[in-house]
């Protein structure tokens, strides 16, 4: 009985709140789950009530048991701002519940004139794009999905670079919260050869400028592996099955942000070769042997370089050296074959 009694209250949540994350979001039955954490009924009941004040979303029904639906993390504009250090970037911040794609609404905000450095994250994607018409997928508040629109005053040519930009920026914000983040070329992040996260620019230009880049990044932080479809276990990962622990996603926005201001104006005052230098050491595969797919073209060979235009120099086994600017790329060592990297296009 003193063993139940030392139980109660946040030793006895922590408890709870375990078991039921344990339990991957099937409901566990009240009696079951009292017996295993050795609880009494009341002492459960309490858990779970202090849980539900602390902001954790459970469900109860009538003999089936507590269910965890969410934890109180949310990504609430106010929990980025607060950990925000920008001058521009996140200054208006819109969070949507559910959207189609981040990008596409960013699109539509930067269209109608929206102000640079405007930021659009979602709890969910109903329409996640990557490259290409494929898809990017992502469970419901597991992650971050964010657009953030950009108007650099580049040539439209140069746009490409700005991939680099943000594969710099999201590294070096993943490997602040602890995640030895490497970047794929020229836009996915990578942690043991598996994928963590996908970069997508969307560019409106003319021939006279860029009218505005909307650059969106999806970052697996909190997806388990059973989160996601079947082909992508083997390939993908995610920030917390790398740290073993849960990521704030506010913290991991503000970072991301922080990191691809400070990114962006290195860039805008010394042009691309701070980017390239830095691009160069998290690569993981400089020096490699790849594959390389380009529209209807396979290529094979090692990859040499990145050139000072972001391009990847690939040294074909014929001897010559091609430049690519965009293409899918499989490192024939690691082995993580998920759809590669293209610049825009
Ligand atoms: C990308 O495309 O990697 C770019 C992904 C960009 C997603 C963000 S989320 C916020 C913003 N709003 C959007 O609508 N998009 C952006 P690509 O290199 O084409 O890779 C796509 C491929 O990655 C898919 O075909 C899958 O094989 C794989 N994939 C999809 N979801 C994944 C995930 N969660 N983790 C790892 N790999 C994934």
């Amino acid at each position: 009985m003193v063993r139940l009694m030392e139980k109660q209250g946040a030793g006895a949540a922590r408890l709870v709140l375990r078991a039921l994350d344990e339990a991957g979001g099937k409901a566990v039955v009240a009696e079951s789950l009292a017996a295993g954490l050795e609880l009494t009924p009341e002492a459960l009941f309490a858990a779970v009530r202090e849980l539900r004040a602390q902001g954790y979303e459970i469900d109860s029904r009538a003999g089936q048991g507590y269910r965890l639906l969410s934890a109180p993390e949310q990504l609430h504009p106010e929990a980025i701002r607060a950990l925000l250090s920008t001058r521009e970037l996140g200054g208006v911040i819109h969070h949507h519940e559910s959207l189609g794609s981040t990008n596409d609404e960013a699109a539509r905000l930067a269209k109608a004139g929206t102000s640079t450095g405007t930021v659009v994250v979602a709890d969910r994607q109903t329409a996640g794009r990557g490259r290409r018409g494929r898809n990017w997928i992502s469970p419901p508040r597991a992650n971050l999905l964010l657009s953030v629109i950009l108007r650099p005053r580049l040539p439209p040519q140069r746009a490409p670079e700005l991939v680099s930009v943000v594969a710099v920026a999201g590294a070096s914000a993943l490997r602040e919260l602890g995640v030895p983040a490497t970047i794929k070329w020229p836009n996915d992040l990578l942690v043991e050869g598996r994928k963590l996260a996908g970069i997508l620019l969307d560019l409106s230009a003319d021939a006279k400028g860029i009218h505005y880049v909307v650059a969106g990044i999806g970052i697996n932080l909190n997806a388990k592996e059973e989160d996601l479809p079947e082909e992508l276990r083997p390939v993908a990962t995610s920030a917390r099955q790398v740290v073993g622990a849960p990521i704030p996603r506010a913290k991991a926005a503000a970072l991301l942000l922080n990191h691809l201001e400070r990114w962006l104006d290195r860039f805008e005052a010394a042009g691309f070769a701070p980017i390239r230098e830095r691009y160069r050491e998290l690569s993981s595969v400089l020096g490699q042997p790849v594959r390389l797919l380009e529209q209807d073209r396979v290529v094979e060979g090692v990859a040499e370089d990145i050139d000072e235009g972001g391009a990847l120099l690939v040294r074909l086994t014929d001897g010559s050296s091609e430049r690519f600017l965009s293409g899918d790329l499989t490192s024939l060592r690691l082995s993580a074959g998920v759809g590669g990297g293209e610049s825009l296009g």
